[in-house]
């Protein structure tokens, strides 16, 4: 059977992963359907070699479409995915829009494929945000084991999470910056070529960012657990690859032996750890595939049960467009057929 699918931001950052997504992971795709703002209607991109124009999102878009995969903002999430549900899709949102919506799945496939089943209750499953997916594909196999009480992670996010715009402008500030000249400053409150940012998105009255926040609640929702979590979200220079320093504190007692054999055959997992020849998980190496890379494991000496770990994966695939596809194949698998 085929199945007729939309990409909602088509021409951006995720949307074009998506597509290449669907094309490489060889989804049994019908018709396909391209839809973006206003300003790219009329666009022409490929799907497998052939033409397919954009056309722009409007509330009548998802006729005949099976699922519709979303990723253009949470406002567009917020206002279209319900006419998308009316309409028969299921929606496949990436957004932030749905994800604390107690009737929206938020799923990881390697760590709660079960939650799909509730996509019946709004015809929308949420992607969660790419910091998250992550670190719960790492954390998936040692909780299960030792069940984790406590997580401190520190990110360092990659610019193509802002999307585009922001990949475009750490080119320009470093091709700038080396001619001599001081640099333009569009997407981020400063520069951040040659920088750190401690901020990725706003700040809250609790003085954390909602990225920061999004790593709490949406860890939680994913892993089903009330576990502590505290996060600091820092963008860098980076193209493609969030890295990741997690700290957790566990029930049981976990030895580094026993999470370097249950990482080694986790699902959806390399495990990148041989300090002796300097291996360990890099951006470089993740970005442009869908593993989640975890090494640098260490025990925490500073308390009774503790872990570290480096975890780094592709944020625009497995961080967001492959994980929405591999959402959508257990659908029509498991649900659709
Ligand atoms: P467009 O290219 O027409 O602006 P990125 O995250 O890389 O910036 O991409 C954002 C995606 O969301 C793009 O495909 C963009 O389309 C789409 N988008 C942004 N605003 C709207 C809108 N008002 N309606 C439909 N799609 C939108
Ligand atoms: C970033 N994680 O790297 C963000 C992008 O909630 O889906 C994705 C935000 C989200 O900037």
């Amino acid at each position: 059977k085929l199945w007729n699918v939309a990409v909602v931001g088509a021409t951006g950052a995720v949307g074009g992963q998506m597509i290449e997504c669907l094309e490489e992971r060889n989804f049994p795709v019908g018709k396909i359907r391209y839809l973006a703002s206003a300003r790219s209607a009329g666009e022409v991109l490929e799907f497998k070699g052939k033409p397919v124009m954009v056309e722009e999102l409007t509330r009548d878009s998802f006729e005949g479409i099976d699922i519709a995969l979303f990723s253009a903002g949470g406002d567009r999430s917020r206002d279209f995915c319900p006419a998308a549900a009316a309409a028969g899709a299921v929606c496949i949102d990436n957004s932030s829009a749905w994800r604390m919506d107690p009737d929206v799945p938020l799923v990881v496939p390697e760590v709660n494929p079960h939650a799909i089943a509730d996509y019946r209750k709004k015809g929308i499953i949420a992607n969660p945000n790419c910091s998250t997916i992550q670190m719960v594909v790492a954390l998936k196999p040692l909780h299960d084991h030792a069940v984790i009480r406590r997580i401190v992670v520190s990110t360092y996010q990659a610019v193509s999470g802002t999307g585009k715009k922001a990949i475009e402008e750490l080119q320009k500030q470093v091709v700038t910056l080396f001619q001599g000249k001081s640099p333009e400053v569009a997407t981020y409150p400063h520069q951040i070529a040659f920088n750190c940012l401690p901020q990725i998105d706003s700040f809250g009255d609790n003085g954390y960012t909602k990225e920061e926040m999004k790593m709490v609640h949406e860890t939680r929702k994913i892993l089903e657990a009330n576990i502590g979590v505290t996060a600091t979200a820092v963008r860098v220079p980076v193209f493609y690859g969030h890295s990741e320093s997690v700290n957790i504190e566990t029930e049981n007692k976990l030895t580094v032996a026993t999470a370097r054999e249950l990482l080694a055959k986790a699902p959806g997992v390399e495990l990148v750890d041989d300090p002796a020849t300097s291996s360990y998980p890099m951006a470089i190496d993740a970005a442009g595939q869908d593993l989640t890379l975890v090494g640098r494991i260490r025990e925490d000496e500073s308390i009774a049960n503790g872990l570290n770990l480096w975890v780094v994966a592709d944020n625009i695939r497995k961080g967001a467009a492959t994980n929405a596809v591999q959402i959508a194949e257990i659908l029509i698998e498991k649900y659709l057929r």
